[in-house]
């Protein structure tokens, strides 16, 4: 698959060596990777002694009903005492656990590892006299405020799992996943701050109860409020209670039960394209070893000195394993924020990175290619020198964006960490070692020690360095899903049929010449056009990689003559104007130019905005619509749901 295109990226051949300084006090070294080739479950083991275990594990493993898993057998474990009641009981209770800034300036409040203690056990109190108890589901409908990490971490105490949804989700999305987890309590706030103005989250939470309970099949008996807006709520009585009628007076004493390693911590809807969603569902032990550990290897964390700052919401998987479990379990001090980018203006991120002096920052490509849209002033007026760590994860970070977020977030010295995982693998599976590997841009580069993961042909044989082909994982790890909530059959059938004994990632990837990983992007993003596998992300990279050129998404469409075509939406940088008249032609020759004329796009589009979901992924199957001239699908998971009305008007006006 994709060979064709394999030599194109690989003329990428700058590198960047880690910074010596950090290279000679790195956590993890060069080492781990034979040691934990050697002995993978005792490489665990030791992984899973940084972490306090109320009863040590039997058996680190148990693969003996593949492809269902169970890791420290035996072992019982309370994830809410590992991420806050273990750092106190060591005297770290007045480190600062959350910066919190809210989107409002001067709205902050900083939060030490005591503090949330208290209040982590003055929920997990509430919530019990709300007759929550282990097993229960909750459901968590909020925005980026302390409260939401609370809420997770009182439900992982109870061993209640929740089941976190986005607030950009409609009512109808909240409904579906409140029913399919069988949640009877619902915990949200009046509203969030989105862009200066609140933005109202309860009314959906009343829509979506009121269809659950219509339904009959679960019935929510609960929900608890924050008030964080102020906004005018509707009231139903008998159901609703205000966090600080309940949460405020609760005693901040709650004895925690330790919880068999497996059991469940927490469902994760993943947005599947079509159907019904599918409930990622993650245990408790291993999911904290996986997260912890590489929290601390990929990131190279210092608790002690190091500022941590993950810019995902926390109702994407990397705002649960980057942002409340891994960071919390190994006692980091992070900022957590609960507005946009650019409110009230487009260098809020930079002004909190200086505020705070945060030293590891954890974001997405889509972000870092629409700053670079805005220009490089921005970033330069503000002091970044703080920053020793970059990471990046969602997609391929394009090598341009890779070289921007270095040069001007990173000041030409931070190592860049590409991190490769998913949802359902829970932990970062692929990424280089900051103190170990020599960066390239645009590759995740190796498995990370204790991993074991390939690219393998149709027959699932391993490709040869040089060759593209599918992303596989080959043997178990610690933080992976563990079934989809109530249909093991699907989990089954998903991830583990194609190929007898491999975990299908559904992506695309090849090896470069040094055996170093590529992702090529999601396998349906791969194009055929005249028998030629083309893959969107390459093509994706070479728009970017124009200067004028800030964004761009690539589709195959439907063409009578080559099978498929290769149409590109495009956002031009800030500076670069309308791009002049003849910026179709010369964009359509510089992609010829990267990568070959098979890859010359039948059309560009220039366009606003691309449709993206909250986690920051482009949504192209919405734009393969446009561009096959049907009606645009489902718009429900877009963060901003009027991006297509804009691209359809400017596909009219092209026209
Ligand atoms: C954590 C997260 C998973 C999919 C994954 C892949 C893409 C994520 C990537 C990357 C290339 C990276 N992806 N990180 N592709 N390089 N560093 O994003 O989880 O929302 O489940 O998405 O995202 O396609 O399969 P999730």
């Amino acid at each position: 698959m994709a060979d064709e295109t394999l030599s194109n990226l690989l003329h990428e051949n700058r590198r960047f060596e880690p910074p010596a300084e950090l290279a000679a006090d790195a956590n993890v070294k060069a080492e781990a990777y034979d040691r934990a080739a050697g002995d993978r479950e005792a490489f665990w083991a030791e992984a899973a002694e940084r972490l306090d275990w109320g009863k040590k594990w039997d058996q680190v493993l148990d693969w003996s009903n593949p492809p269902f898993a169970k890791w420290f057998v035996g072992g019982e474990i309370n994830a809410s005492v590992n991420c806050v009641d273990r750092h106190v009981d060591a005297g770290r209770g007045d480190k600062v656990a959350l910066h919190w800034v809210g989107e409002p300036a001067d709205d902050t409040r900083d939060i030490t590892y005591a503090q949330l203690k208290d209040e982590v056990s003055r929920a997990a109190n509430a919530l019990t006299e709300l007759g929550v108890k282990k097993g229960d589901r909750v459901a968590i409908y909020m925005p980026m405020i302390p409260e939401t990490v609370v809420t997770m971490l009182a439900c992982a105490r109870l061993g209640a799992p929740h089941t976190v949804v986005f607030g950009g989700f409609s009512s109808d999305a909240l409904a579906s996943r409140i029913t399919d987890c069988g949640a009877e309590v619902v915990v949200t706030s009046d509203g969030g701050y989105r862009r200066g103005a609140p933005s109202a989250l309860k009314p959906a939470v009343d829509e979506a109860v009121q269809k659950v309970n219509a339904a009959g099949e679960v019935t929510v008996r609960n929900v608890l409020v924050v008030r964080r807006t102020g906004q005018d709520v509707a009231w139903n009585e008998g159901t609703d209670v205000w966090w600080h009628d309940v949460v405020d007076g609760a005693s901040p004493d709650h004895t925690p039960e330790m919880h068999d390693a497996e059991h469940p911590l927490y469902v994760m809807y993943t947005s599947g394209t079509t159907g019904k969603p599918k409930g990622i569902l993650h245990t408790t032990g291993g999911y904290l070893v996986g997260t912890s550990y590489t929290h601390w290897s990929v990131f190279d964390l210092k608790p002690e000195t190091d500022v941590y700052w993950c810019t995902a919401d926390v109702g994407w998987v990397t705002g649960h394993s980057y942002m409340v479990y891994g960071p919390l379990a190994n006692g980091a001090t992070q900022v957590l924020y609960e507005g946009t980018p650019d409110a009230p203006h487009k260098g809020r991120w930079w002004e909190i990175i200086e505020k705070y002096g945060v030293t590891i920052f954890y974001t997405a490509p889509t972000a870092i290619r629409t700053f670079m849209k805005q220009g490089d002033d921005i970033p330069a007026k503000f002091d970044l020198s703080s920053i020793r760590l970059l990471g990046s994860v969602g997609e391929p970070i394009n090598p341009e964006a890779y070289i921007w977020y270095r040069e001007h977030i990173g000041g030409n010295k931070a190592p860049i960490v590409d991190t490769w995982w998913q949802t359902e693998t829970g932990q970062i599976l692929i990424s280089p070692l900051p103190g170990v590997t020599a960066g390239k841009p645009g590759s995740a580069m190796r498995p990370l020690p204790g991993i074991v993961a390939d690219v393998v042909d149709d027959e699932a044989k391993s490709v040869p360095n040089g060759s593209g082909g599918y992303l596989v994982l080959k043997e178990p790890w610690p933080a992976m899903l563990r079934t989809l909530w109530g249909d093991d059959q699907r989990f089954v059938d998903t991830y583990w049929s194609r190929w007898q004994g491999l975990y299908f990632a559904g992506d695309g990837a090849k090896k470069d010449e040094d055996g170093d990983l590529w992702v090529l992007g999601r396998v349906d993003d791969v194009m055929n056009v005249s028998g030629h596998r083309l893959s969107t992300t390459e093509i994706e990279s070479a728009l970017v990689s124009h200067p004028k050129v800030a964004e761009a998404a690539v589709v195959g469409a439907a063409d009578d003559m080559t099978g498929q075509a290769v149409c590109a939406f495009v956002i031009l940088r800030d500076n670069a104007g309308d791009g002049g008249e003849d910026i179709v032609t010369e964009l359509r020759n510089h992609v010829a130019h990267e990568i070959g004329p098979i890859a010359k796009p039948r059309q560009v589009m220039v366009v606003p905005e691309l449709p993206k979901t909250r986690s920051g992924k482009i949504m192209r199957r919405l734009l393969k619509d446009v561009a096959e001239g049907r009606d645009v699908g489902d718009v429900t998971t877009l963060a901003d749901s009027s991006v297509m009305e804009l691209i359809k008007a400017r596909e009219a006006g092209n026209a």
